[in-house]
């Protein structure tokens, strides 16, 4: 679509709205930013875009008046594509598209994108890593924090983009097309959203929409929901598996990643030469050698990146060792299937801080998988009650109840004893209580450190 003075009406000022409207104001078109919060006003965007020329803000209701008017709709992740404003936009015909499609329409060179319910932040800086090790043009946007918009315009054709996509992400793409893509895991996740575990699914999928068999979709071997999809995906297939050896694709050997050929069997590395940790963590690697492979960048290259690599932030990440406890932040373990996975990765005594904003998840595996590890759950949030239910039904009652998080970590820290550890993985979102889970998560590490003065 030519945007040259189409009006055109961006749901949401948070990061993806900005950036959007940033790019479609360099095409000409006139924005309306509109935002439920009333508290917003044009000049809480100065110096992020041109609020003088071709923007209007709309804060509280949408007006017919309005939508009358509007030629597109762009949205940013935080919205349901079955929000009723939105519903009363498609009603008219407008066209809708989420904000990675806006940016894939304006950009250039190849596009990978990587989705799953858990790992996605980890593969998509990994993949960024490498890719960067041999491409001079490399850009690691999305769902990871940095709006694809943002970058769009600045691509050539050499441009190598990694996107991680959340499932919001992939609600609304249309064209959207990666030269390759991966779906790390599937486990239950935003169903006050998707509504139904096959929507949720079907979002995930989503991102192989418009791919074909010139292209690349990698896979967790491991994963019924994926096995099952890989049989009606019309891309080009690769699964990688932590468990069992692969004909053709990438696999755990005892210590050793081997990426097998058909015909020639790769020694990757081995896993004690990788600084990130646990069964997951191989997945993801796997996920990224696999992908990079397809890219074209050659597996000595891949070799270096993939074991230089660090932990991203928030994600199992060792804050301090005090009086000899260790603090580990896991602020991005916002569903119970990322944080069993911290929780198995824990080698001592461990008290938990779990709770957040109710997503609709059950809590009874993550509960199971506390395995006599877990002494202490210390919970805060819309879900501390539902969880400590969960909990007790299944025999665990060492449960302390707070209203905060600098809270959760006072009394962790009263109740650890030298050699314990005490894991900020909430299970649950952040929202209600902090802006996103990076808040979170640095407000816990301020927490804990202040301990130290
Ligand atoms: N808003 C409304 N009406 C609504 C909902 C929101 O007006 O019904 C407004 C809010 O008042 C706010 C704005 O929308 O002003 C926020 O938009 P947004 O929620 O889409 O947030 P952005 O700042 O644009 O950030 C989004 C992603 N947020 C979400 O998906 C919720 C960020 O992912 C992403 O990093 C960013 O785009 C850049 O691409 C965060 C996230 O929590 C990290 N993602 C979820 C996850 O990882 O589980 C999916």
């Amino acid at each position: 679509m030519f945007l040259k003075d189409k009006r055109v009406l961006v749901f949401g000022a948070g990061k993806s709205g900005i950036s959007a409207t940033s790019l479609l104001q360099s095409q000409e078109a006139f924005v309306v930013m509109y935002d439920s919060n009333t508290n917003l006003t044009a000049c809480d965007f100065v110096g992020k875009f041109n609020i003088k020329h071709n923007f209007m803000l709309v804060t509280g209701e949408i007006s017919d008046e309005l939508i009358g008017t509007i030629d597109l709709l762009i949205i940013s992740p935080g919205i349901a594509i079955d929000h009723p404003d939105v519903e009363r936009i498609k009603a008219k015909n407008i066209p809708v598209w989420g904000e990675i499609e806006l940016a894939y329409r304006f950009s250039r060179g190849r596009i990978v994108g990587i989705t799953g319910t858990n790992g996605k932040t980890t593969t998509t800086s990994l993949l960024g890593e490498i890719m960067k090790t041999y491409y001079d043009e490399v850009y690691v946007v999305g769902n990871i924090g940095n709006p694809y918009t943002d970058i769009a315009l600045q691509t050539t054709d050499q441009a190598v983009i990694v996107a991680e996509l959340s499932s919001f992400q992939l609600e609304t793409i249309q064209d959207f097309k990666p030269v390759a893509s991966a779906i790390l895991n599937i486990t239950p996740d935003h169903l006050n959203r998707h509504h139904t575990m096959d929507n949720y699914i079907q979002m995930k999928e989503n991102v192989t929409l418009n791919q074909t068999m010139s292209e690349l979709c990698i896979l967790n071997y491991e994963d019924e929901i994926l096995r099952n999809m890989a049989e009606r995906l019309h891309t080009k297939v690769l699964f990688f598996s932590s468990e069992r050896q692969l004909e053709h694709g990438l696999y755990v050997d005892g210590e050793e990643i081997i990426f097998n050929d058909n015909s020639t069997k790769i020694q990757v590395c081995n896993v004690n030469e990788l600084n990130i940790i646990g069964k997951h963590n191989y997945e993801n690697v796997m996920a990224a050698v696999g992908i990079a492979d397809f890219m074209g960048v050659p597996m000595e290259y891949i070799k270096k990146a993939i074991t230089t690599f660090q932990a991203v932030e928030h994600r199992i990440e060792f804050v301090e060792k005090i009086d000899g406890v260790n603090y580990y932040n896991d602020s991005k373990g916002t569903n119970p299937d990322a944080s069993i996975k911290a929780v198995q990765a824990m080698k001592s005594p461990t008290i938990l801080i779990g709770g957040g904003y109710d997503k609709k998840s059950e809590f009874d595996e993550w509960v199971e998988a506390f395995h006599g590890k877990i002494k202490l759950l210390v919970l805060l949030g819309q879900t501390k009650n539902k969880i400590a239910d969960t909990a007790k039904k299944h025999g665990f009652h060492d449960i302390i109840m707070v209203d905060s998080l600098a809270e959760a970590v006072r009394i962790s820290a009263e109740n650890a004893v030298p050699g314990d550890a005490v894991l900020l993985s909430p299970a649950c979102a952040s929202w209600g209580m902090f802006d996103n889970y990076e808040q979170r998560g640095r407000l816990f590490k301020e927490y804990v450190r202040e301990m130290l003065r």
